[in-house]
């Protein structure tokens, strides 16, 4: 109801509405009419808040919860970045958790699966490893870890220094969805079925099997995307130009066989901006979770608010918001967001505004 009709009530229909819909409330209904525009907003309710966390301050609460409690008894070793707006949620974006996982020499993080999908970006480290459906991976910093809905998955590190990542899940998604499943495995261990490295050798490289149809609803075979491989091919893509004045150059990681996400509900895109480069004023439906891989720089909010970050800082910009992004180095950043659903449900929608923000 607009305020202004609200105001033309006469008091004795007043009355009687309010007392309406006090008896209505005692009989679980409710009138639309006083809902609608919080129901139907004219655009996206805006929950959730900026926030950056730096990795130093990260880092350290991660090794001390490492003195505290091991990776077996926690079941996982993770700390979680919580939306300032919404504690206790579990959530970093609408729909998205992100959080800081350590995994120390000699620590077993068993195998369990679940409905909620997980990507693992390392930060730091080299060697440690996860299994996925019986298969090994081992793990460097800025590599892309894939653990997919209801797949098996195990970590363990057998070398001498601790590795840390960045979880990224769906878990707020699955919770309102009322869809949360999941099984441990009756070992620490998952059996190993495959060599390692099979599923990025045999599905990561250009050559499929042949017969090979995927699934258009079935998860990434290839389940560690590497730094390595996939910085060269960024910057060999930025060289090559032109950057795109409102994202620079953004590639999204693939899955091989559909050419679309990896994942159904988790996007994730790696990006560069060369030094000194401002992308022009963006906003998008989809709240997204940043990593600095390399370099440093700022992202520039709507109402002045700004977020230095330097290399491993996370932050995130959450839907809807206009935020422009600033090479104060040439910059990496790695992101990822709920696109993949928001794409599916015909509803993904990203504005480039050409005024400063
Ligand atoms: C999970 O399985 C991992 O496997 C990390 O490393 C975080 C948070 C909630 C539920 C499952 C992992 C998780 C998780």
């Amino acid at each position: 109801m607009r305020a202004e009709h609200e105001t033309a009530v006469p008091p004795d229909l007043a009355r009687r509405r309010e007392e309406f819909y006090a008896r209505l409330a005692t009989r679980s209904i409710r009138p639309l009419w006083t809902e609608f525009r919080h129901l139907v907003p004219r655009s996206p309710h805006r929950r959730l808040v900026p926030a950056l966390w730096r990795y130093d301050e990260l880092r350290q609460a991660i090794m001390e919860a490492g003195e505290l409690i091991t990776a077996k008894e926690a079941e996982r070793r993770a700390l979680i970045l919580e939306n300032p707006a919404r504690p206790g949620e579990a959530r970093i974006t609408a729909t998205l958790y992100a959080a800081v996982q350590l995994v120390l020499p000699g620590d077993v993080a068993p195998a369990h699966r679940h409905t909620q999908s997980a990507l693992r970006f390392v930060l730091e480290g080299e060697g440690a490893f996860t299994a996925v459906d019986g298969e090994r991976t081992r793990m460097s910093r800025g590599d892309l870890v894939l653990t997919p809905r209801w797949t098996w998955h195990d970590h363990g590190n057998e070398t001498d220094r601790p590795m840390i990542w960045l979880d990224g899940l769906d878990i707020p998604l699955i919770a309102d969805l009322d869809l949360g499943f999941a099984e441990h495995w009756p070992e620490d261990r998952q059996p190993l079925s495959r060599p390692e490295n099979d599923s990025p050798m045999r599905y990561g490289e250009g050559l499929l099997p042949d017969g090979y149809r995927a699934d258009p609803a079935s998860a990434s075979p290839v389940f560690n995307y590497r730094y390595a491989r996939c910085r060269q091919a960024l910057l060999a893509a930025a060289r090559g130009g032109p950057l795109n004045p409102w994202t620079g150059c953004r590639m999204c990681y693939a899955h091989p066989g559909t050419g679309g996400w990896p994942m159904a509900t988790i996007g994730p895109c790696l990006q560069f901006l060369p030094a000194g480069f401002a992308t022009r004023p963006l906003r998008a439906t989809d709240g997204r979770v940043f990593v600095a891989v390399e370099g440093r720089g700022a992202c520039l909010l709507e109402d002045g608010e700004r977020l230095d970050f330097g290399p491993d800082d996370i932050f995130v910009v959450p839907n809807w918001t206009i935020h422009r992004l600033v090479a104060e180095d040439d910059l990496v950043l790695f992101s990822y967001s709920d696109r993949p659903v928001q794409e599916a449900l015909g509803l993904w929608r990203e504005e480039r505004l050409e005024e400063e923000a």
